[in-house]
């Protein structure tokens, strides 16, 4: 579970982007066993695009889904949400293109933010505060 404080800056896929500090110390093979880009890994079908209006946001999506495979509590949740949102901006920010296109960009990712915060629960892997275990698993504490 990463705190607010945890995320830190750094380059990923030639952006400025924050994560969480154990992101940060991943070899190439191990964020590609627990990153997929834009959706959900479990989805039958990805219907999430790695793009908006054309611009790859799947650096913001990767990151994202480390943190959810972290899990860890409502708070930590959230706080994975919104660096989503933070990082889907800074990708907008950092590529070029005009103010019209950037505002179209920028509504879009809110829209990604309200997605993940309303529909994003059964991604997440949610642990039990007491033993840091998944809630699910009958042995915990
Ligand atoms: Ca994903």
């Amino acid at each position: 579970m990463s705190k607010l404080k945890d995320y830190i800056k750094g380059k990923y896929k030639k952006y400025e982007l924050f994560a969480p500090s154990e992101f940060w110390d991943l070899t190439d093979e191990e964020k590609a066993e627990v990153t997929n880009g834009c959706g959900a890994a479990s989805a039958a079908i990805d219907f999430v695009p790695d793009t908006i209006y054309g611009l790859d946001i799947s650096a913001s999506c990767d990151i994202h889904d480390f943190s959810y495979n972290e899990g860890g509590l409502e708070e930590d949740k959230f706080i994975a949400d919104l660096f989503l949102l933070v990082n889907v901006l800074q990708i907008i920010r950092q590529s070029p293109s005009n103010n019209f296109m950037k505002t179209l960009r920028y509504s879009r990712a809110i829209k990604y933010f309200y997605a993940v915060d309303f529909f994003g629960d059964d991604a997440f892997r949610f642990l039990d505060p007491e033993c840091e275990a998944e809630l699910e698993e009958e042995d915990c504490c």
